[in-house]
């Protein structure tokens, strides 16, 4: 088996921009809603992302900028579970779309008969929450969620299960991804990667993240684009694609 067969996203930042004005709306009601005077700021925000997962972020929060509050796992768990709903209701309200062109390009994926699955960091709810508002979850055949591996990006594991799930190689895969920590986790699997850039993202690293061959995105893009709506190209050749489709990632893995 050669070429490309599987498409893997991101969620968080790739197929939406959900952290800004979705989860950290959400953490925000949740925290207030308890009684809590914490209000994460949209900049305070960018440097929490630099953990991935809910509960992990709000524990080094408090190691970083609370060290004076004592707070059970417990109690984190259900700040956590408040803060999704919250965020679920958010969703429901049709606040976040999806970013330009992954509509699309999921759409031409099926049509290629190429397989999708998602690997990412937060609660499935939140997945599912996203998706039920925008395509069908049963696009995906694996969606790789949470706490299912114990280990978050940037470690692999989570991108590692989805290869074992689809009973894939690497190398018949491309991911997508908008962070550091995701292109690193899917990097250490071996996973080709297309980077989508957004504001908390764009000053990552990209290239030379990881010991593991390639260190480096194969792409680093404004977006996805639409062919009425070019994306900019940050790092990497598109060989004179002006959005990204299934002949250009078919090119990119085979160079
Ligand atoms: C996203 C995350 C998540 C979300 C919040 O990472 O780090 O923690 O910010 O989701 P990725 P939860 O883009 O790699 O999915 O609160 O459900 O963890
Ligand atoms: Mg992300």
């Amino acid at each position: 088996m050669s070429g490309l067969q599987a498409l893997i996203f991101d969620v968080d930042g790739t197929l939406a921009d959900t952290e800004r004005d979705g989860h950290r709306v959400a953490f925000n009601q949740a925290f207030a809603n308890a009684g809590l005077d914490w209000d994460w700021s949209i900049e305070l925000y960018g440097k929490l992302l630099a953990v991935t997962g809910g509960k992990e972020r709000m524990r080094f929060y408090l190691d970083t900028y609370r060290p004076d509050v004592r707070m059970e796992d417990a109690t984190i768990a259900e700040l956590h579970k408040a803060k999704n709903q919250y965020y679920a209701q958010l969703l429901e309200r049709g606040g976040i779309p999806l970013r330009p062109g992954v509509k699309r390009l999921l759409e031409a994926a099926r049509a290629a008969n190429l397989r999708l699955a998602i690997s990412t960091t937060t609660t499935p709810e939140n997945v599912f929450a996203l998706l039920a508002n925008n395509i069908d979850a049963n696009w995906f055949e694996v969606i790789a969620a949470g706490d299912i591996v114990p280990k978050k990006k940037p470690a692999p594991d989570i991108y590692e299960y989805v290869l074992a799930q689809m009973n894939l190689p690497a190398a018949n895969c491309l991911a997508f991804e908008d962070s550091e920590n995701g292109l690193i986790s899917a990097l250490g699997a071996g996973i080709e990667t297309i980077v989508t850039i957004n504001d908390y993202t764009q000053n990552h690293r990209f290239v030379g993240v990881a010991s593991a061959l390639p260190n480096r995105a194969k792409l680093v893009l404004s977006d996805l684009g639409e062919p009425d709506r070019p994306c900019q190209i940050i790092a990497g050749d598109t060989q004179g694609a002006t959005h990204v489709d299934i002949p250009l990632l078919t090119r990119l893995l085979a160079s």
